[in-house]
């Protein structure tokens, strides 16, 4: 009986805090409802919402509204204050993660000043094919994969050499992996905490 009404309590809490969200829910890209996320204080020229892109429906998509098509083949993603601590990593890790292969991570932590990544000591990622960027906010831009960092917009890692932590200055951040046609490591984990 307790364990009932421990998960009956949890649900109402669910619905409750859901209800906490966005006024109005403006999250319907391509039909379908999402959750939305009011953004308190958002960055300069940003919306006042973040709707929630789910892996499933929106495996192509990012972007605040999840309407912006992005240049990954699947999409993982971690929204909401459970989110403050979390982590990402290439797919299979720590075996090979698969050649051909795109994905974008997307995080979005309501009310955080920051986030602090932290790599695995386990990391390889094939230099100069395969490619991680790393940035602040839920949407990338293709034309800034350059193959360097630009602290502050964009992170770019390959090789074996470990990478330092990282902590970024805003309630959000995305991750790009992108992979060639040969030669296979281990990829990468990040493990996440909010500030
Ligand atoms: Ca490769």
């Amino acid at each position: 009986m307790w364990i009932y009404t421990c998960m009956f309590v949890a649900t109402a809490l669910a619905v409750w805090t859901d209800a906490q969200d966005c006024s109005m829910n403006v999250c319907n890209a391509r039909g379908i409802t999402r959750t939305c996320y009011d953004r308190i204080d958002p960055p300069l020229n940003e919306l006042s919402y973040v709707c929630e892109c789910l892996e499933d429906i929106d495996s192509h998509y990012m972007g605040p509204e999840c309407n912006v098509i992005g240049d990954h083949q699947n999409l993982y993603s971690c929204y909401g204050i459970d989110c403050a601590t979390g982590s990402f990593q290439s797919i299979n890790w720590p075996d090979t993660y698969p050649p051909r292969h795109s994905a974008g991570y997307v995080c979005y932590i309501p009310g955080a000043k920051s986030i602090t990544l932290i790599f695995d000591p386990l990391f390889h990622v094939e230099e100069p094919k395969d490619e991680l960027y790393i940035g602040p906010g839920v949407e990338y831009s293709v034309a800034n994969f350059r193959g360097v960092s630009q602290p502050g917009v964009i992170w770019f890692y390959d090789g074996q050499a470990v990478p330092e932590s990282l902590t970024i200055k805003t309630d959000s951040f995305w991750m790009y992996f992108g992979t060639d046609k040969n030669l296979e490591y281990s990829g990468w984990k990040v493990t996440w905490s909010a500030g």
